[in-house]
This record gives C-alpha cells, structure tokens and sequence, in this order.
C-alpha cells in the first residue's frame, strides 16, 4: 500500500498571512512527494507571534466531525502529523484522531507548538501546554524546540549555549515519556551556531546538526523544520539524515528571508528551495 504510506493528515491552524503550520506543511511535503489533507484547529487572518489584533475563529467543535468525515469516506494515512492546537479540549480530540487513523506503520509525529525564546504564544495557556506534553506520549517522533521542551519536562527554561549534557538530558526524557524519536530545535552549543539535534531509543546516539546561525528571530521556521524532517522519515532517510536535511533547508529558507529584508513575521521564503528538499530527500 504505497499510496496510502506518502498519504499525511496534517493537524494544524490555518493562518492565512504570515507563513507557517498548514501554509508551510503543505508544500513542504508536497515536494517531498507526499499528498497531504489538512484538518485546520483554527483559522486565523494571521499567526500570533508578532502580529496583534487577528481574527481567530476556533474551530473545536469541528475537528471531530471533520476526522470523522474523513474516516466515513475511506481517507487512511502512513502519517500523522500534529502541530498549533486552539483550546484545550483539541488536545484530547487530537488523541482520539491519532486512534481513529493509527495503522500498524503509521507514524505520529507531533510538534508540541506552544511558545518560543522561553514564552507560550499568545493564546496559549498553562493548561493547554501541559497538555501538549500528554499528547507528546501518543506520538512516535516529537520535535519541540527548547522552550517547549523544557515546559513539557518541567525544566526550567535555558536560553543557552547548551552543552552535550543538556541536549542528552533533554532528549532522553522526551524518549522516556513514549516516543521512539525526538528532535530538539534551536540548538547551539557556541556563539554564531544554530541547529537541531536528534535522538532515538534504540541506537541511544544523540546526532547535532548545526551551521552558521542568521542573525533575527524568524515566524515559521518551526514549521518549515518539522515538515521537511516528516518528508525525509517518509521517503526513508534514518532520523539522523533527516534531521541534518531538515536543518539545512531552514538554514536556506532563513539565508533567502534575511537577504530579502522583508519582515519576518511574513514568514520564511522557502519557496526557491523546494526542489533542493524534493531532490535530497527522494533520491
Ligand atoms: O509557527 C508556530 C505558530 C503556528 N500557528 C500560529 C502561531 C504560531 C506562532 O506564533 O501563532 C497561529
């Protein structure tokens, strides 16, 4: 069943301007050769981070309906994938989703969005975020960054530079609430470097990807990351490869947002990069 492995649910908010969740998850793993249905959590005239004053229309009582619907007309994937949820009862529907769609091979991911530079986004709350480390243990690979890290582990938030020790530490207690896999973003272990480092249970190795770190905070490159490590793991890269590819096409997008002087609430410019992902990642 070919078709129905490269299939991906996609569990995240639309935000019309500003790129990132469904945005960003749609042609990223579109060029990775994977088709992708999208079941929004909420939809909204743009993210929250940075912008003030958006139109955000919850959409709880949809999402079950809608997985449902899904269900009823035969829709099956070899992937699902959660990321920006908007309330607090999403959090139960979206384990609920996982059970509904879970096959044998199915891989879960989920991306515990919840806050960046040690802040919950603006409409997040404690409940919502610890909740967000309760679905994390439904799911086969979690990538959070260190902010979301540290709150799902109830650390105290570090801001770095971060040693072996830390990124250890951190990844194996990630590992030990049930997944098999977990990546942590926005590492660096000196000044002027910036990357991820990857972790699973069997081989206990922790892999460091990290290159030259860009100047600014950019929207979405949580996003861009996740998606593009989901599109390797799909087309067969070990979690080591994926997470260095994953690192490298942010590292792009971010090198094309800087250089372009937009602002980055807009969200990265991965555009130009996506055939390099597609071609890395399917051979
Ligand atoms: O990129 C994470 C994200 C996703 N969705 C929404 C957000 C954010 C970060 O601010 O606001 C709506």
């Amino acid at each position: 069943m070919q078709q129905r492995k490269m299939a991906c649910g996609a569990i995240h908010d639309l935000s019309g301007f500003g790129k990132c969740s469904l945005t960003v998850a749609l042609p990223v793993l579109s060029a990775c050769g994977i088709e992708v249905s999208a079941l929004p959590t909420a939809v909204l005239s743009t993210h929250t981070g940075g912008f003030t004053g958006f139109i955000y229309k919850d959409l709880t009582a949809e999402l079950l309906p809608m997985a449902r619907h899904w269900k009823s007309v035969g829709a099956r994937f070899g992937a699902l994938y959660s990321g920006f949820l908007g309330s607090e009862e999403q959090i139960g529907m979206v384990e609920e989703i996982f059970s509904m769609f879970r096959e044998e091979d199915t891989l879960v991911l989920v991306d515990p969005v919840m806050g960046d530079g040690g802040k919950l986004y603006q409409t997040y709350t404690k409940a919502m975020a610890d909740g967000m480390g309760r679905l994390c243990r439904q799911a086969d690979v979690v990538a959070p960054n260190v902010t979301e890290a540290c709150h799902i582990l109830g650390m105290a938030y570090d801001p770095g530079p971060y040693t072996q020790g830390f990124i250890r530490e951190v990844l194996e207690g990630l590992c030990a609430l049930g997944p098999e896999m977990a990546v942590l973003t926005g590492v660096w272990t000196q000044e002027g470097e910036l990357g991820a480092a990857c972790y699973d249970r069997e081989s206990r190795e922790v892999r460091t990807s990290l290159l030259p770190r860009i100047e600014g905070y950019y929207h979405g490159t949580g996003d861009l990351f996740s998606s593009a490590l989901l599109g390797g793991l799909l087309n067969g890269m070990g979690l080591g490869e994926a997470c260095a590819t994953a690192v490298e096409f942010t590292h792009r997008a971010i090198v094309t947002t800087h250089a372009s002087g937009e602002d980055t609430r807009f969200g990265p410019k991965f555009e130009g990069h996506l055939n390099w992902l597609g071609q890395r990642v399917r051979g």
